[in-house]
């Protein structure tokens, strides 16, 4: 269940209501691909960095450690010891931007393991009865996410085999919805629109999903190479035909920049490598923008990451420490970095969520995007 608490321009503000719990929205789901957040960070971690919702992979956890066995330890909220929701990335982003060689059929994708090279087939079908064993909150339809290169007659054949997949994910969760050793019974699906930087491909697919009554929609395919402006242009054009009362969810984005300027066009859900591989080169976000903790100004410094950041290495550590530590190869600078960062994203949700709700967005978002200026690598 979705409902808007309230609106500011198209920004808005919602609680979207799961079997593991409401997620107020805007939200930021902190990535875990492989079942843990890269940095070591534990999920008994995350409720001290205001973390709502994990995102896993499918295509991660299928080829390592197997979804069955996955199924047969509880599902993945067992698994990895988090009762709160979880949305599970299809498969599809995964198979084309990290497998080997792959063929793209009406069927599905032949592909080979990033790990061990075996041959792999997923479709439609296989990609919902794996989301289905991990037992997610939330599974991804499967689609393809073509290149930012790709031309327009490429990209039209590559969304309409997406829109046929979708019935076949949707026909799939509702069978696998109904079985009885099905863990959770009430997994959400999302659709996921594509069709490049081509507003009127985008603008066609997105009505055709939305007559589909998915539990929500996604933004696919943008942060591809494409400009920012040309991704602010294709969420203005295409979120308006996205049904008002399920939730939108721009996918792989995006610096704190981003997510301000795609709030700002009615998106609610949003995910990102940034916090954590930014954290794990020891580049932090704070409000006055990122710093290189790796810099030797920071040697002798004393002051927290962020003064008056609430996250555990704030709290606890200098920037010369945290320094001395990523230098030193030791894991914990490392991990400092990942939950200042996360607790940073988590934070800014927040205050946007917070701004939306005292219909002050524009004005906080301007004053962000000022502060950021100051200090960029
Ligand atoms: N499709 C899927 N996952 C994704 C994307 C997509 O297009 C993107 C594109 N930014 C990130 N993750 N299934
Ligand atoms: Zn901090």
């Amino acid at each position: 269940m979705y409902k808007i608490i309230e609106t500011d321009g198209n920004a808005k503000s919602a609680e979207f209501t799961t079997v593991h719990g409401v997620v107020q929205t805007p939200v930021f789901m902190n990535v875990g691909t492989a079942a843990a957040i890269k940095g070591a960070v534990a999920t008994t971690d995350l409720q001290n960095i205001k973390t709502q919702i994990e995102l896993s992979n499918t295509y991660h956890l299928h080829v390592r450690p197997g979804d069955k066995i996955v199924k047969q330890l509880g599902g993945l909220h067992k698994f990895m010891n988090w009762d709160k929701p979880i949305l599970t990335d299809s498969g599809g982003f995964q198979v084309f931007s990290l497998a080997g060689l792959r063929k793209i059929k009406e069927e599905g994708v032949y592909f080979n393991s990033h790990v061990d090279g075996r041959k792999i087939f997923m479709g439609p079908e296989e990609s919902m009865q794996i989301q289905s064993n991990l037992a997610s909150t939330i599974a991804m339809a499967f689609d393809e996410c073509p290149s930012s290169r790709a031309d327009e007659k490429y990209i039209r054949d590559s969304v309409d085999r997406t829109t046929r997949w979708l019935q076949r994910c949707k026909d799939e969760m509702a069978r696998l919805n109904s079985l009885p050793d099905t863990i959770n019974k009430q997994q959400m699906l999302f659709a996921i629109n594509q069709g490049g930087v081509f507003n009127d491909i985008r603008v066609e697919h997105a009505k055709v999903i939305s007559e589909m009554n998915l539990d929500g929609y996604a933004i696919g395919g943008l942060a591809v190479g494409e400009s920012h402006e040309e991704m602010y242009d294709v969420l203005e054009h295409v979120v308006p035909f996205l049904p008002k009362d399920k939730p939108t969810y721009l996918m792989g984005v995006g610096t704190p920049a981003n997510i301000l300027e795609a709030v700002e066009r009615g998106v609610d859900f949003f995910d990102c490598v940034y916090p954590s591989r930014n954290g794990r080169h020891g580049h932090v976000y704070t409000n006055k923008g990122k710093l290189n903790l790796f810099n030797a100004k920071y040697e002798l410094d004393s002051k927290p990451i962020e003064e008056g950041c609430g996250c555990p290495a704030c709290q606890n550590y200098s920037r010369a420490y945290i320094r001395h530590l990523l230098k030193a190869k030791e894991m914990l600078g490392m991990r400092l970095c990942v939950l200042h960062n996360l607790y940073f994203y988590n934070t800014m949700m927040e205050e946007i969520r917070e701004a939306i709700r005292n219909k002050s967005f524009s004005a906080y978002k301007k004053s962000k995007l000022e502060g950021f200026k100051e200090n960029d690598l």
